[in-house]
């Protein structure tokens, strides 16, 4: 896939509101500071005019930022999840926001969940791949920074999630957004994805 356009149309903090735009939507998730702004930004091949906000005090935003690609479909930006500071409250609402969006009928066709290739899983990202199953959502699973890894502990770290999530080798993508490695493949597979929907 190309990207052509990429257009803001919207941010939802009631998950039960009325989506900004009607077409396919993909909502790309994971815990704070896993590098979703920079992966989002080098996907879009946004540099100058940044998209998403790659962020200094990181898990601020409760909200879902929607943005129109290629008027194709609708690259979800969610909550970043997991934040130590932010306190029980704001992490319950964030909770609501991002499950009420998941499970609403008109709401994601697909998940892209980003985990920092140098840490485990947390519960959240757990809970989160666990919804996804329960829901019927295929989700795709990125390796974020991958450019500090040596290849032999990339390829390591593929195989012990492959192994403890029980998920397909086809489904993890080892991503840079320093090198851009994983970019295009990242693409082809929201592409093909994408296509899978009109089918
Ligand atoms: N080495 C490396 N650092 C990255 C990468 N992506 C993001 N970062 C850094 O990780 C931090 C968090 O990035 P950001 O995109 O704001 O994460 P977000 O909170 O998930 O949106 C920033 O300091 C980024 O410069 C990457 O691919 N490689
Ligand atoms: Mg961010």
């Amino acid at each position: 896939m190309k990207i052509r356009t990429v257009e803001y149309v919207g941010t939802l903090v009631d998950p039960t509101a009325p989506l900004p735009a009607k077409l396919p939507q993909v909502a790309f998730a994971g815990r704070s500071n896993v590098g979703k702004s920079s992966l989002i930004n080098t996907i879009l091949g946004r540099t100058r005019s940044k998209v998403a906000r790659v962020s200094a005090t990181p898990g601020k935003t409760q909200a879902l930022n929607f943005y129109r690609v290629n008027d194709a479909f609708l690259l979800v930006d969610l909550p970043g999840f997991g934040y130590a500071r932010v306190p029980m409250e704001v992490k319950g609402g964030w909770k609501a926001l991002i499950e009420g969006y998941m499970g609403r009928p008109d709401g994601p066709a697909a998940v892209v969940h980003l985990l920092d290739v140098r840490r485990d899983p947390g519960p959240e990202d757990i809970q989160m791949l666990e919804y996804l199953v329960k829901l019927g959502i295929p989700a795709l699973l990125i390796l974020t920074k991958v450019d500090k890894f040596s290849k032999s502990r990339k390829i390591q770290r593929v195989e012990e999630l492959v192994t403890n999530l029980g998920i397909d080798r086809e489904q993890i993508i080892p991503f840079s957004s320093k090198t851009g490695e994983g970019k295009e493949l990242l693409l082809a597979a929201l592409g093909d994805l994408l296509d899978g929907l009109h089918a």
